[in-house]
């Protein structure tokens, strides 16, 4: 009986890839179609199965190792249940066959399709399609990572393809934006098939292709932090068990990421489509794990099933308790979503509430406020809370900082830009007021009126919203006496305000009716401590409530 080769398939656009496992052993019993090893490009992962039964005399590759198509895996004396010669015979043919399939002609022909029907010149039609994918048909989508509308960059993924032995994610082969899109979750594509239709960029913003892809249409902004969950000793979370990694139900840009954070996927648990490990599981089990290193109770305990003990979402049927119905949350709500979750997960919040005593602002802004309609302005609380904060920006400077990336040192802004929480029909938008120490109260307020109602007709640009040092979320106008504001990274603190209330206050001798205005300020703990909060929060409410020192 002798040894046959096992050899790699075609595995479609892909050349050197690496062995991230090898599933078995010299001397192991498998049966045909067993998966000998895994392959795992930045692009792909993929099972290589036998393709006859019996027992593996050598293994002709390790873990680390590159391999291409053809290249011998093991040889494998064909057992006597396999169906003898014939089957050798087949598996002979079939590794054979498969090489042959990856022609010169079709790789060719694979990479003309995958460049797009049309030239590249700016803003043509560009159809995207299902490049070469090996010896795969009717593969299902798993994942659309992009919508109608988003600007793309040249290889940045589009959908991601699962078959039962491979994961793979379909890049994008031109820059541009996106104007339809050809295919859903759980649509089946074979190579060809048209994914989306682009309206092209013009060909030259190539990202380049070690880019790396982003979850859904989450901004710059939104990447997240590359946090050493080691909390000082490498060894707690960077010992990765393999197989489990190997195993585990995620994409490979999502496997990338892990592998970068040091997070080993077999310990997270998936919150997508069919338990699938989204990048957010990844993030919210580096959090826990960080969270538990701080906390003292050490990382190697620190990897429980739920993502960094953040239970996934369940899949609940609902209909069984009544009738439901389904809607699609908009897209800015999934992009704010995105980043309050990020944010919410990665810095350490903490607020700090006061009230600060407006009696004597308000009666100035009640006895100016028609003279100001008069102008053109509608003078509100807000206004008047941009500015104090503004003086708050320039006393404190640690509040006007961002933390580097390495999280070792503080960028002092010498700018100062508030954004502010506009709720729109569409979700929360966060337009910036630029350089508000140097404009009036009134400035102040013709500009909240004109970024407001811009982001509310949906006319607010990228621009408007970007460079924020410091953000207010005011709900006055709407109700309640406090609330935990998020801190919109990378900035450290966020103002949230709300409604004034006639309270009575004891001035020594009596109580007094005083106009107080309840603040709540969240900061970043890890550039702010409780006591600089708090005299940030008092010094606010000292410029309210005295207005001379606020209008100087
Ligand atoms: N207490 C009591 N009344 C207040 C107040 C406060 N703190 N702040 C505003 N008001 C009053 C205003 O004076 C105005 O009344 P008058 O017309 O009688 O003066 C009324 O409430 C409505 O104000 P407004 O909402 O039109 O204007 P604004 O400048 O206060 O706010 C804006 C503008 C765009 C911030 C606001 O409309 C908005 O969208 N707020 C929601 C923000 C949000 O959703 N935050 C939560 C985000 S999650 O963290």
């Amino acid at each position: 009986m002798s040894a046959q080769e096992i050899k790699v398939p075609d595995i479609g656009d892909f050349d050197s890839v690496e062995v991230i496992e090898v599933l078995v052993s010299e001397g192991d019993t498998v049966e045909q179609e067993q998966p000998l090893i895994t392959l795992e490009s930045d692009k792909a992962t993929l099972e290589v199965p036998s393709t006859v039964a019996g027992k593996i005399t050598e293994l002709k590759v390790s873990e680390g190792s590159t391999v291409s198509e053809g290249d011998v895996i093991a040889m494998i004396e064909a057992g006597e249940e396999s169906g003898g010669d014939e089957s050798q015979d087949d598996g002979d043919e079939q590794a054979q066959e498969s090489g042959d399939d990856a022609s010169e002609d079709e790789s060719s022909e694979a990479t003309e399709q995958a460049s797009g029907d049309e030239q590249s010149g700016g803003g043509e039609t560009v159809e995207v399609k299902v490049p070469d994918i090996g010896d795969f048909d009717s593969v299902e989508v798993i994942e659309v990572l992009v919508s109608e509308g988003d600007e793309v960059e040249k290889e940045q993924p589009l959908i991601t393809l699962e078959s039962d032995k491979a994961t793979l994610e379909v890049p994008s082969t031109e820059a541009g934006t996106i104007s339809e899109l050809k295919v859903s979750e759980g649509s089946t594509v074979s190579e060809g098939d048209v994914i989306a239709l682009l309206q092209s960029a013009g060909g030259s913003k190539s990202s380049g292709g070690d880019k790396k892809p982003e979850p859904g249409t989450a901004s710059q902004d939104d990447k997240p932090v590359e946090a050493d969950v080691s909390g000082g000793d490498p060894s707690k979370l960077k010992s990765v068990d393999e197989e489990r990694f190997g195993k585990a139900h995620a994409s490979p840009s999502v496997r990338k990421y892990a592998r970068e954070l040091g997070a080993d996927l077999g310990n997270v648990k998936g919150s997508g489509h069919k338990g699938r490990i989204t990048f957010e599981d990844v993030q919210s089990y580096v959090k826990g794990a960080l969270d538990q290193v701080q906390s003292g109770k050490g990382a190697g305990t620190a990897a429980p099933a739920g993502g960094g003990g953040v239970p996934a979402q369940p899949d609940i049927d609902f209909s069984q308790f009544g009738e439901v119905e389904v809607t699609e949350l908009p897209r800015i709500r999934k992009i704010s979503a995105k980043a309050v979750h990020k944010n919410w997960l990665l810095i350490p919040h903490v607020t700090q509430f006061d009230n600060a005593d407006i009696t004597e602002m308000e009666a100035f802004r009640q006895a100016n406020k028609e003279k100001a309609k008069a102008d053109g302005v509608k003078l509100t609380p807000l206004a008047f809370l941009l500015k104090a904060s503004a003086a708050a920006l320039k006393k404190f400077p640690d509040l006007n900082s961002s933390l580097t990336a390495d999280g070792e040192h503080l960028v002092h802004k010498k700018y100062v830009n508030i954004a502010v929480a506009v709720d729109t029909p569409n979700g929360l938008l966060m337009p910036v007021i630029k350089d508000v120490d140097k404009k009036g109260i009134y400035q102040i307020a013709r500009d909240l009126v004109d970024v407001s109602g811009r982001a509310r007709e949906g006319k607010i640009k990228g621009d408007d919203m970007k460079g924020a040092c410091f953000s207010i979320s005011s709900l006055g106008g709407v109700g309640g006496t406090a609330f935990t504001p998020i801190v919109n990274s990378p900035e450290v603190g966020i103002l949230g305000v709300s409604k004034h209330s006639w309270q009575p206050v004891w001035n020594g001798s009596e109580f007094e009716p005083r106009l107080l205005l309840p603040l709540s300020f969240s900061y970043d703990h890890r550039v702010i401590d409780g006591a600089k909060a708090a005299r940030i929060t008092g010094f606010i409410s000292e410029k309210l409530s005295d207005l001379r020192t606020l209008l100087l």
